[in-house]
């Protein structure tokens, strides 16, 4: 691993800070990196409030699509609420329907096949639209490039309105609202909302011409929170008062659906990191083996004992995508070994029997062993149909656009999109993707890396240091857990490889005569011989607190050792 320093804010700058905070060195220099300069923006920071959020109507098309939907409620129109099958799709439309039958009876829910229909907006969808009779389609998480689709449904008299997060093509559907705050146009101070935060703009704007306010709303953060940590979008801004709160929620009074899925789980808090681990790949799951109406069912739920029984089901189906991923991920890297492909610039697989399900989630896998942009193809019907995934600093969204020629159909973000392509074209297409990202990709990329905040000393990890970090939480992406490295450490001479396999590696810490802590580092077994004979190494780590029969102490969690 490829360790960076981050850049130090100026002296003048963490005096200030710390004079303002009446905080440390270590505390106003992890705050300026964050881009947080004042004691206003400290207070945002560390108190997130309801005041953090933007006017729903500062989007462009909001004020439309509140007066449609405002429309068909006070006409009784037949509202159609259509989602993407991943987490974000599934949360947004249980949001949006949910909401929604609170004004109105008659609204209903659709999710795409993942097999059968593909990503985004269906015809098979609008057909059903219009055979049920309904006139408005609300969509979510996807649409942004409908552009066809929306026309269609347009001849056949249903409107559209859009709730999208994706980057936009050159077009836009002809919508009677288009709300995605990533349009060039649109003047919406904050760009990196999820598929489900823009549906959660959407039901403040609705019920602000009812008089309500976001803290009517509160019980719908949970979804936004789950889809925040699922999508991986950067938690900062509003993406942080929303992730706070909804994080709330899910701790203290989560809807039935989630409180069934969380009910195993031992923990007096989760986290962002929990959300991620244990709640997104089961309400994923729903969409990748079965289908994702079942996840939309779960989150729906009013009733406890009914979500509970659906709850089991999801698990099933996470089990299952558990057993299918690891099968496909060893037959991808046997591959990859077959065909000598373990040099280059890009991991390029295919087989026509994987299942679409869950090449996303064996993309990601391979990254960690080819640290390289990756894309695993499956046969979809009578085309190929592939999952990318990049590293960071990368942009795979602009490669894949760079070998347009050869795809039928992409779409999706820097680090993650998905392709169709024609069989033919499967070769043409492999060699182009390794020659540009070949041609544009900085080397030093290709090595994983781990960016360090700052150096401290063992000496200055203390109690009243770990109590300020957690308030540092919710971390991801923009705000990620602190990292320090201290150099100069040794293990006090009883360091052991522990856990299955030997994997993991525990052992006492010292660096000058007084100060020993735990470390546990996960993966790192094989790096026993760096702490051998009180030999000393450097080490990158967050701090961390262990729970253990009533007691609390702090640990270092290791990234990485070095000699
Ligand atoms: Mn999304």
């Amino acid at each position: 691993m490829r360790w960076t320093l981050k850049p130090k804010p100026q002296v003048s700058k963490v005096k200030a800070l710390k004079k303002a905070l009446q905080v440390d060195d270590i505390i106003a220099t992890l705050l300026l990196q964050r881009g947080i300069e004042t004691y206003e923006a400290a207070k945002t920071f560390f108190r997130p409030s309801f005041e953090d959020l933007h006017d729903p109507f500062l989007m462009k098309d909001m004020d439309k699509a509140v007066a449609r939907i405002e429309q068909a409620i006070q006409q009784g129109e037949n509202i159609l609420v259509y989602g993407d099958y991943d987490v974000d799709g599934t949360t947004s439309v249980a949001l949006m329907s949910s909401y929604l039958k609170t004004r109105i009876d008659t609204v209903a829910t659709y999710i795409p096949d993942r097999y059968d229909e593909g990503y985004g907006i269906s015809y098979k969808g609008i057909d059903f639209a219009h055979d049920n009779e309904f006139s408005l389609i609300i969509a979510l998480d996807c649409g942004i490039k409908a552009i066809d689709k929306v026309a269609y449904a347009k001849e056949k008299g249903i409107d559209f309105i859009i709730c999208d997060h994706h980057r936009p093509g050159d077009h836009i559907p002809d919508a009677v609202a288009v709300l995605d705050p990533k349009q060039d146009d649109c003047k919406y101070p904050f760009k990196e909302l999820c598929g489900c935060g823009v549906g959660f703009k959407l039901i403040s704007a609705l019920a602000s011409k009812k008089g309500q306010t976001v803290e009517d709303l509160i019980e719908y953060l949970d979804l936004v929170a789950t889809a925040i940590g699922a999508d991986i979008v950067p938690i900062v801004g509003e993406n942080r008062a929303l992730a706070y709160f909804g994080l709330q929620v899910i701790n203290t009074k989560p809807r039935p659906g989630m409180k069934a899925i969380i009910a195993e789980v031992k923990k007096d808090e989760l986290t962002i990191t929990d959300v991620v681990f244990i709640i997104a790949p089961r309400i994923n799951a729903a969409g990748r083996m079965k289908h994702g109406n079942h996840a939309v069912s779960l989150l729906t739920e009013t009733d406890f004992n009914l979500a509970a029984e659906y709850a089991v089901d999801i698990d099933q189906y996470n089990t299952d995508r558990k057993e299918t991923d690891k099968r496909i991920t060893e037959e991808a890297l046997n591959q990859i070994e077959k065909n000598n492909e373990q040099e280059g610039f890009t991991t390029v697989v295919y087989n026509p029997d994987w299942h679409k399900g869950v090449i996303g989630i064996v993309a990601s896998r391979l990254i960690e062993t080819y640290y390289r942009p990756t894309l695993v193809f499956t046969r979809s019907g009578d085309k190929l149909a592939a999952s990318a995934r990049s590293v960071s600093g990368f942009d795979v969204y602009n490669a894949l656009e760079a070998c347009s020629d050869h795809i039928e159909q992409f779409g999706g973000h820097k680090y993650a999109a998905g392709l169709t392509l024609l069989p033919e074209n499967y070769e043409a297409f492999k060699s182009k993707f390794e020659s540009v990202v070949k041609e544009t990709i900085d080397p030093k990329l290709l090595t994983p890396e781990l960016k360090v905040d700052l150096e401290i000393e063992l000496s200055e990890i203390n109690d009243k240091l770990m109590r300020i970090l957690k308030q540092f939480a919710p971390f991801g992406p923009g705000n990620m857990s602190p990292t320090f490295m201290t150099q100069g450490i040794k293990d006090t001479g009883w360091g052991k490889c522990v856990g299955e396999d030997d994997k993991h590696l525990r052992f006492t810490a010292t660096q000058a005569f007084n100060d020993k802590i735990v470390c546990i580092g996960f993966g790192l077994g094989n790096k026993i011989n760096l702490i051998k004979d009180k030999r000393p190494f450097n080490a990158v780590y967050t701090i961390d607190e262990n729970h253990w029969n009533g007691n609390i102490s702090l640990q270092l969690k290791l990234k990485d050792i070095k000699a």
